[in-house]
């Protein structure tokens, strides 16, 4: 075992291997970043941004400066209660998660955010996926990315001391951070094989495993992903450039934290292209409807949740036995960066 890995969970994540650092100034050099198909950190990307040096001043200055350019329309906010520790992920009950999602107006959730910050018992608040081209277009207009293709478009992520738990993206990210420090801890795809994924038709997939406090007796493979994981630490101004598929496990170190984000480069239309891309996206198509019967003992409900608690039922039972990657298309594919398991086609 590395040293690293005989370490208190929390440190021993800090303590990972770090990404490279990188210098883009260009689309081209982006591009030619993101051909390396490994994360890499831009420090100082965004260090032109209006909102940069409103963030720098207090947070009080970044919330005027979003209300400045507020349209007006409820914007997601995810909550989850004291007892989650800041936690967003599975509840012990992996068919439920530990927070909820409302659609609230801006002025009013950014005060709760910094009621939040000084009544810790209040807590945990976060603004997470507001697009910003329909609710603050003068954000956009004042806080260029020059890098990322036309299409992909910014994304506001704003809130307290919040952990996001391990799932990956289908798309191409590049993560900018305007306020708080933030630590990426990154897994490369085909390290789905050690990652516990969870529910899987209840997107995103996550993992069963609190990289913060790993069971390793229920999650022994977890080992194996964290010798192959590497870490980022992002402060103010920077910008992680993460390729498609990469789990990630994200934590905000800081009371108040601001990022944007950008996605781009997925498969058309939000649809698998082949085979191979389903067979990671999907992990547990072709499983049987195991579920059914334990689905009868969650209890009285509607017949519309009943469907839905089912479904959740029969995915989280792929995680009972090893992992398969998928039934139907169930094979060894390089798909360039992306290597995907054979299928094993485990019944459970
Ligand atoms: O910052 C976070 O809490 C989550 C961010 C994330 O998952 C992402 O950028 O894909």
């Amino acid at each position: 075992m590395s040293a690293a890995l005989s370490l208190p969970a929390e440190e021993a994540l800090d303590s990972l291997p770090r990404v490279a650092t990188a210098r883009a100034t260009s689309s081209h050099d982006l591009d030619a970043l993101l051909a390396r198909a490994e994360p890499v950190l831009l420090k100082g990307a965004i260090d032109h941004w209006p909102a940069l040096a409103a963030a720098a001043q207090s947070p009080g200055s970044l919330n005027a400066y979003l209300k400045e350019r507020d349209g007006g329309a409820p914007v997601p906010v995810m909550e989850a209660p004291p007892s989650s520790g800041g936690r967003f992920g599975y509840a012990a009950d992996p068919r439920e998660f530990t927070f909820t999602k409302r659609a609230r107006p801006l002025g009013e959730t950014l005060e709760r955010i910094a009621y939040a910050r000084a009544n810790p018992g209040a807590g945990y608040l976060a603004i997470q996926m507001l697009s910003l081209d329909t609710h603050m277009p003068a954000f956009v207009r004042d806080n260029p990315m020059p890098l990322v293709p036309g299409a992909a478009r910014p994304k506001l992520w704003l809130g307290g001391p919040v952990k996001t738990q391990i799932h990956n993206d289908r798309d191409h990210n590049l993560a900018c951070v305007i306020a708080g420090h933030r630590r990426f801890v990154l897994f490369p795809p085909e390290q789905v094989a050690n990652l516990y994924i969870g529910p899987l038709d209840n997107p995103p997939p996550l993992s069963l495993v609190d990289p913060e406090a790993p069971d390793f007796a229920a999650f022994p493979r977890f080992r194996e992903a964290l010798r192959a994981a590497r870490v980022a630490h992002l402060a103010p101004g920077d910008a992680l450039l993460m390729p498609r598929y990469w789990w990630h496990h994200v934590t905000s170190r800081d009371p108040y934290s601001a990022m944007v984000n950008y996605w781009w480069g997925g498969s058309p239309a939000g649809r698998p292209t082949s085979g191979a891309e389903h067979a990671i996206e999907n992990p547990a198509v072709g499983m049987d409807d195991v579920g059914a019967k334990a689905s009868d003992e969650i209890g009285e409900r509607t017949r519309k949740a009943r469907v839905r608690n089912r479904r959740k039922v029969k995915m989280s039972w792929v995680n009972v036995g090893p992992w398969q990657s998928c039934h139907r298309h169930g094979q060894t594919v390089d798909l360039g960066a992306v290597k995907i398991l054979p299928c094993r086609g485990v019944r459970v």
